[in-house]
């Protein structure tokens, strides 16, 4: 089994002082020491953003994408080798904006994907441009006067979606991270991970204590996850209570599952002997 030190990849994060970045890194690091699974197996996608550059400080195989191109290139990853353990990383803006089609189409599928969405409510990267998941009225310099679009609620959309593991965490809470996080590795099927992630620089509402007076846990023993409708209406829970845990789970088949090739090996390890590329080049000038 490997260790945490094994997971270093020797180049130490460039995020802010107190970025909630930080224990996201150290929750994932942690879950994947538990999950057991061989760091060789496993890949680390990422599109742009603070949250983007998680790949370089976790020592798996590794791949930093285009903005809003994770999951595609995580989809791509998982149907070249469906044996690898493939964790898609990024923040709120890569995901729920520019990346918005890839994630419905991704949960549609229900590819056997980990994606963690580091929402801090705010585009990081580029200095503090208001983001999909800011709340209404949010102020800032792309919307001096109040951000007048409703928010995306991601918890809603992967349900409605078809994701298989829906959850949200917060960066303030590192044993529940790392159990969320690890419950989303094992599961089999499109698991999304909405990781409540105070930006300490840009936004001054969604801060450490906004979330620490807010948010609370879903109680295993009477929430049933597995109830579609009521997950959906705990979804829209957001103000003063806001509930972190999961929120829905179902076992069904995954999008792999499907392909009947898939069954026999993984595609990288098919033959490539009785495949003619000459004959594929012709048909293709
Ligand atoms: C196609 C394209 N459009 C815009 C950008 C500029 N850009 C880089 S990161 C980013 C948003 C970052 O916000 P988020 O995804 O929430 O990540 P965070 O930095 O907050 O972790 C933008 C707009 C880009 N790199 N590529
Ligand atoms: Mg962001």
């Amino acid at each position: 089994m490997a260790t945490v030190q094994q997971y270093e990849s020797g180049h130490p994060p460039e995020w802010c002082p107190g970025c909630g970045n930080f224990p996201i890194l150290i929750a994932l690091k942690n879950a994947l020491v538990q999950s057991a699974i061989d760091p060789k197996d496993t890949v680390v996608v990422s599109g742009i953003g603070c949250s983007g550059k998680l790949p370089h400080f976790v020592k798996t195989y590794a791949y930093e994408s285009l903005h809003g191109r994770s999951l595609p290139v995580a989809t791509g990853v998982k149907l070249g080798n469906h044996k690898l353990t493939v964790i898609a990383v990024g923040g709120d803006g890569d995901g729920y904006g520019i990346g918005m089609g890839h994630f419905i189409h991704a949960m549609r599928r229900n590819l056997d994907l980990t994606y963690i969405v580091h929402n801090n409510q705010v585009y990081g990267l580029t200095t503090g441009q208001t983001a999909p998941t800011s709340e209404k009225g949010y102020k800032s310099k792309s919307t001096p006067h109040g951000v007048l679009e409703e928010p995306v609620n991601p918890l809603a959309l992967a349900i409605s979606s078809g994701a298989t593991y829906v959850a949200r965490t917060f960066s303030g809470d590192l044993p529940h991270m790392v159990s969320t996080i690890l419950g989303a590795i094992r599961h089999k099927g499109f698991a999304l991970v909405d990781v409540l992630q105070p930006c300490v620089t840009f936004n001054k509402i969604n801060t450490y204590p906004y979330f620490m007076q807010r948010v609370y846990k879903l109680d295993a023993g009477s929430y049933n996850a597995m109830d579609k409708q009521a997950a959906l209406a705990k979804s829209f829970e957001w103000g003063d209570k806001i509930p972190i845990g999961i929120f829905y789970k179902e076992d069904k088949p995954t999008y792999e599952d499907g392909i009947p090739h898939l069954q026999e090996m993984p595609t990288c390890k098919r033959p490539l002997d009785n495949i003619s590329v000459d004959k594929i080049l012709d048909e293709l000038q």
